[in-house]
């Protein structure tokens, strides 16, 4: 088991202080107080579930008129998307131009029929890890459920076989590894939400750490 204390003091460390610090402007794809990097970072709790398409599923559950269980081959036989966003991590690292490629969460909610009560989700992953958005966030055209990547399956390391991207928010809001997605009527905050990350993570805003 990783040692959670020192790894969450020394994250909360790095996004403190900043990489290489940038000038706000210098591109105006990268919000201020990133530093663009053309790798692709892996970055987790530092468990990484052996998943692989046969035993894999997706949960859908809480408010919603049907529960489903989703699995590899019904996921493939979704209307399947592509899309090309940026990726920014609140240690400061941000990537441009990703092509991911799966199904639209908001066609895997549209299964489940949401709710009119249902206002926020939290994403639950196979690491056990926990995240938190809006429903209108999932909601959005440019939110997929993807299994591809730079038009190769997912590794393990970047949460295949099935991870959530979510390009408008901090990337911790990105769930590797997803497992289930439950919807609530309240908020309720997710790992790194109840340790002092911003609830709303917008890079834009640099909603880094929240005040309550
Ligand atoms: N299940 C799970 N998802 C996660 C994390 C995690 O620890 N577990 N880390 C988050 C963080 S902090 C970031 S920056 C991105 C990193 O994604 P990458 O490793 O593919 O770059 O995944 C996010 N999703
Ligand atoms: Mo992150």
């Amino acid at each position: 088991m990783p040692d959670w204390k020192k790894l969450i003091e020394g994250k909360i460390a790095l996004a403190k202080k900043g990489l290489k610090r940038n000038e706000p402007n210098q591109n105006d794809r990268i919000p201020a107080g990133q530093t663009l990097t053309t790798k692709f970072p892996i970055l987790d709790l530092g468990i990484r579930p052996e998943i692989d398409e046969s035993n894999w599923k997706l949960k859908v559950f809480g408010l919603v008129e049907k529960e489903i269980d989703l699995d590899w081959m019904s996921l493939l036989k979704l209307p399947q998307t592509k899309d090309i966003s940026d990726f920014h991590c609140v240690t400061r690292w941000s990537i441009l131009d990703v092509p991911w490629e799966g199904v639209l969460a908001r066609d895997i909610l549209a299964l489940a029929k949401p709710l009119d009560k249902a206002n926020f989700v939290t994403l639950h992953s196979y690491d056990d890890y926990t995240t938190n958005i809006p429903l209108e966030v999932i909601l959005d055209d440019d939110v997929i459920v993807a299994h591809h990547v730079f038009n190769k399956p997912l590794e393990n390391e970047h949460g295949g076989p099935v991870r959530l991207v979510v390009p408008k928010r901090y990337a911790w809001k990105s769930a590797k590894w997803l497992k289930a997605i439950e919807l609530h009527a309240e908020d309720r905050r997710g790992f790194w939400e109840i340790r002092g990350y911003h609830n709303d993570a917008d890079p834009w805003l640099e909603e880094r750490f929240s005040e309550n």
